[in-house]
């Protein structure tokens, strides 16, 4: 009787999970800017060190559509690109970010905000994509995933190119680092926790 009640909790749980995720997948914390300015010729590019260094993580859900990319990973939301000021993208030129290293198994999906999660498109290399994307300045939180737990980290450089990516003269580009690290599947170690009862339960019957 002990060990049917168990199961049924290990079974409402799962289904819960799925249910919480069908829309859409969760930042992890609160929003980390990386705020872009122009300074003269000098792009500048500030994260903000106020929010803690952010957690990839596996909530334990399954996603549907786009944001199917994220399940079984561990993910996370916060940092966003952000201009700051008045200003815009010299003549004929558009701002450029581009990947110039990342730790081996950092995956990278196109963002949006917490209102528009955005296409999920593969980026900065994942899946065989270009380095480099084309931003239009508005804010753009790109989902980060790895399925391998450790610390991550990506370099980027920012910069005015033209529409085909190359830099246009005149202008000093950027560069920032941004780092993660991450935790164990909270979902598994709940089920294993279960198991275990389950089995110490039965081992003593
Ligand atoms: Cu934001």
């Amino acid at each position: 009787m002990q060990q049917f009640a168990l199961v049924t909790t290990i079974s409402l749980s799962l289904a819960s999970g799925a249910f919480a995720g069908m829309d859409m997948p969760v930042f992890g914390g609160p929003m980390k800017h990386i705020a872009v300015h122009l300074h003269e010729n000098m792009l500048e590019a500030h994260v903000d060190d106020s929010v803690p260094t952010p957690i990839l993580q596996n909530y334990g859900q399954m996603y549907g559509g786009n944001a199917s990319v994220l399940n079984d990973t561990m993910y996370n939301a916060q940092y966003g690109w952000m201009v700051e000021g008045l200003w815009a993208p010299p003549s004929g030129s558009f701002l450029w970010i581009e990947q110039i290293s990342a730790t081996a198994g950092l995956m990278t999906y196109s963002g949006g905000t917490m209102m528009d999660p955005g296409t999920f498109d593969p980026i900065f290399g994942t899946a065989g994509s270009s380095s480099a994307i084309m931003w239009g300045g508005t804010m753009l939180h790109n989902w980060y995933a790895v399925t391998a737990p450790g610390t991550y980290s990506a370099t980027y450089r920012i910069y005015f190119g033209d529409i085909n990516g190359i830099a246009i003269d005149g202008y000093e580009a950027d560069e920032v680092t941004l780092n993660w690290t991450t935790v164990p599947t909270p979902g598994a170690v709940a089920v294993l926790g279960l198991l275990g009862a389950a089995l110490r339960r039965r081992r003593r019957n």
